[in-house]
């Protein structure tokens, strides 16, 4: 326990307090309820209806409901849609329920004067202990509706009782706004001029709230020296004001509210507020300025996919994660198998750690034991046994999944990531599970994913509510490898929601419905009055953003190994040259398994030589009656390496003992020691060549001698 907590990175004490925060356990009789806590809306109760209510910092709109009432009942879907969709609004103004059916609850609904379910009051800001709320009758409570109620009620305040997080929500005009054209600022001003009945950039405001950085303006389009100045043509329009005193109309695919708050909460400095909490107004300033300790900033593509957090993420996984425990039985190996076999199959490449998988799984397979000691597996991930090809880098370094501050992102970010790079591989390559356990599940990736999460992550929690989803949205429906796809996505993107403004939030890469508009324009529709997905538009950019052709090998260990080559000299021109004559393969040259030379010195010989000689060592550790088994493996490495290296016809090819290329990607090396790899692997040859010599001498010597000894008595006869 003590050694886990050592070895438990702050992101996953984070995780913890997050969902310490954001989480309350599960209410009995949860089914009877229309509301549960995981809902983005307030539970009022007895004891806190009063004091919820009353000089309250925000306004409040609370439905009053009764749980029996099958209007109610109908009606709750709509009621936390709308809890969802103005989730951010929080701090101006709330969302709360109130069961009237709980008997506890009785004499307040009667003190609010409840007579009807559904009754719908709201509360501005600070009002008094003896205030009952204002009943809303609008004939019609579809979500548009009742948003721009809410608009209205906190429009409805005077400047005094209006709620401090409040921003202002009234129509600037041409006076007040041109003088800001051309001024320096220290944050981003967003014009957003509409029809004067029109309520989306009030909606944009309340959106931004939690947001620091930006400034939303709303003017409306009768303001025509506005319009005029800044040559507004189509509305509802933004105009964006930068800091730098330039300023232009910018352009989105659609005028929809979530195009427009997207855009705005994804310019550069714009951040989450981390706390809703109003005396903390923003809070994480100093916590961003305190990066000494973090690693440089690696700048990176949002539309790529990074083989440098997929290898990071394995690295902890293999090395830190399931390190943890000392041995592997029962559900935890053969979860763990599965895992392997998932990874041999689909992780994308076919390089290093696609090697390194299938020799464990290899391994694993020939290992018909009860229980495993972990040490056995860390041999095999540090590839104790020099089998050529089989590498894994032992460097964290994330790149897409990169935090603004230590603790944030990283491991989880990059598990996810991978698990729906799986399953979107699952999808291009239907077959590739055939022949191994896996093959009959209809959902691989997940069911893989879900024993994993439930099994080894860290974070408990999460593995509880990842199983709680598992259950309730079923898994058990997924027929195809397109559902598979589409499941995780949307699995992702309830977490997503759940955790946005939390603890574990980046401010700096907030979290919110995927793919954004700047990734996908065509994912976003709006269906009444509601941000809504396209899924067939979501599946096609699923598979193209985590297909191979979006994977980037920038930053993993070996391309920056490439890197540092430059400057070795000529062999590097030699590497390139054999980068190009892979083009088949999907590693283009950046990939090359090369190593720092000096580093390497004194390892590539001894690895060498070893090679075989500690593999044998290793067959008889490993069980005796799989030495055939690995023996064949051997002799393939062994014939790999050969076939491999001798490819490269001329000289100076070399090779190092940790991470020899695999026969699909080697480069012209050159050892140090003098040694090409060429005259290794000649010197190989030799020793297998006399070997077999050996041997074939031994086996002619013995059935000679067998005759010998036959003979005589024939001749006697
Ligand atoms: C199975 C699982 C369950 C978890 N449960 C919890 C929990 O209950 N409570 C908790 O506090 N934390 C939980 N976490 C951690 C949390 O989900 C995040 O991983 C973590 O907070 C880091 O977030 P992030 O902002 O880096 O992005 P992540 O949410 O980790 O996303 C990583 C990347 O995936 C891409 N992405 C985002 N959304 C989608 C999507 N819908 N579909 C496809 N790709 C997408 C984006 O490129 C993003 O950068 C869980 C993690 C996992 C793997
Ligand atoms: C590396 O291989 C290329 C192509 O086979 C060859 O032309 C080149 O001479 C080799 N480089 C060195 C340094 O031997
Ligand atoms: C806002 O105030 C006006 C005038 O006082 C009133 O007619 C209107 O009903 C109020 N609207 C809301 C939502 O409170
Ligand atoms: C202001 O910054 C933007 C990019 O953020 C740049 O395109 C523009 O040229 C800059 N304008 C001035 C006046 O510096
Ligand atoms: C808000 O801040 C106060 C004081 O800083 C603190 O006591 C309180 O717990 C905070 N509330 C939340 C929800 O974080
Ligand atoms: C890579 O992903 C982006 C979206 O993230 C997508 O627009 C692009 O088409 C993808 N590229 C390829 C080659 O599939
Ligand atoms: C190799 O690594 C060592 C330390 O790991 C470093 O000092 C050295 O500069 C590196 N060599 C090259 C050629 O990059």
């Amino acid at each position: 326990m003590a050694a886990a907590e050592r070895v438990m990175p702050r992101w996953l004490l984070w995780l913890h307090s997050a969902v310490l925060l954001t989480l309350v356990p599960p209410v009995e009789c949860a089914a009877t309820r229309l509301y549960t806590e995981q809902d983005p809306l307030v539970i009022l109760t007895k004891d806190s209806l009063r004091a919820t209510l009353t000089d309250s910092s925000s306004a409040w709109l609370v439905q009053f409901y009764s749980s029996w009432c099958g209007h109610c009942i109908q009606y709750s879907g709509t009621w936390k849609a709308l809890a969802r969709d103005v989730k951010d609004w929080q701090g101006a103004i709330g969302v709360a329920v109130f069961d009237c059916a709980l008997e506890d609850n009785f004499d307040l609904c009667r003190d609010y004067g409840i007579k009807f379910y559904p009754t719908f009051k709201y509360f501005k800001a600070h009002s008094g202990a003896a205030e009952r709320g204002t009943i809303y009758r609008g004939g019609d409570r579809e979500i548009p509706s009742v948003r721009q109620l809410m608009v209205n009620i906190l429009q409805n305040h005077t400047r005094e009782e209006r709620p401090e997080q409040c921003p202002e929500l009234r129509t600037y005009n041409s006076v007040e706004l041109l003088p800001l054209l051309g001024l320096r600022s220290d944050h981003y001003t967003a014009l957003i001029i509409e029809e004067p009945q029109s309520y989306t950039g009030r909606e944009v405001i309340l959106d931004l709230l939690q947001y620091s950085g930006v400034v939303v303006r709303r003017a409306v389009s009768s303001d025509r020296p506005l319009v005029d100045v800044l040559g507004i043509k189509e509305l509802p329009t933004v105009h964006l004001l930068q800091p730098n005193s330039s300023h232009h109309t910018v352009h989105t695919e659609k005028r929809l509210r979530f195009f427009f708050t997207s855009l705005l909460r994804s310019l550069p400095g714009v951040q989450r507020k981390i706390h809703t909490n109003s005396s903390v107004l923003n809070p994480h300033k100093g916590a961003l300025s305190d990066q000494s300790t973090q690693p440089p900033w690696r700048d990176f593509d949002r539309s790529l996919v990074y083989a440098a957090d997929l290898e990071s993420a394995l690295h902890y996984l293999f090395r830190v994660e399931l390190a943890s425990h000392r041995s592997l039985e029962g559900e935890e190996l053969r979860t763990f198998k599965d895992l392997v076999t998932l990874l041999a199959k689909l992780y994308p490449g076919g390089g290093a750690v696609v090697k390194l998988m299938e020799t464990l799984s290899d391994w694993l397979l020939s290992l018909p034991l009860q229980k495993i000691p972990y040490q056995a597996v860390l041999d095999l991930v540090d590839n104790k046994m020099k089998i050529s090809g089989v590498f894994l880098g032992s460097q964290m370094r994330w790149v897409g999944c990169q935090g603004s501050a230590p603790g944030l992102r990283g491991y989880p970010c990059a598990l996810w990531t991978l698990f729906h790079l799986l399953s979107v591989r699952r999808q291009a390559a239907p077959f590739a599970l055939q022949h191994t356990a896996l093959e009959a599940e209809a959902a691989p990736v997940i069911n893989v994913m879900r024993r994993y999460i439930r099994t080894f992550f860290g974070c408990e929690e999460c593995g509880k509510n990842f199983e709680e989803a598992a259950l309730s949205d079923s898994v058990a429906e997924i027929k195809s490898p397109e559902e598979e796809v589409m499941w995780l996505w949307d699995q992702h993107n309830q977490v997503n929601d759940r955790l946005a403004g939390s603890l574990s939030d980046d401010p700096r890469f907030p979290k919110g419905a995927w793919p954004p508009p700047s990734l996908c324009a065509s994912c976003h529709d709006e269906e009444r009055g509601l941000h809504a997905f396209n899924r067939q538009q979501v599946l096609q950019f699923l598979l193209h953003h985590y297909s191979d052709a979006n994977l980037s090998h920038k930053y993993t260990v070996e391309a920056d190994v490439n890197l540092e080559q430059v400057n070795v000299g000529q062999e590097q021109v030699a590497s390139k040259e054999l980068g190009h004559k892979e083009v088949g393969s999907e590693k283009v040259g950046e990939n090359d398994v090369n190593k720092n030379l000096s580093e390497d010195n004194g390892q590539v010989f001894p690895g060498l030589i070893k090679d075989h000689s500690k593999n044998e060592n290793g067959l008889n550790m490993d069980g005796s009656k799989n030495v055939n088994g690995l023996n064949k493996a051997d002799i393939k490495n062994l014939v790999d390496k050969l076939v491999g290296h001798l490819k490269p016809e001329e000289g100076a090819v070399v090779e190092e003992g940790e991470k020899t290329g695999s026969s699909g990607d080697h480069a012209n090396r050159t050892l140090a020691l003098g040694f090409t790899s060429v005259d290794m692997s000649l010197c190989l040859l030799l020793y297998v060549g006399s070997c077999v010599f050996l041997m074939l001498l031994f086996f002619f010597f013995r059935v000679r001698s067998r005759r010998w000894r036959l003979r005589p008595p024939k001749l006697a006869v």
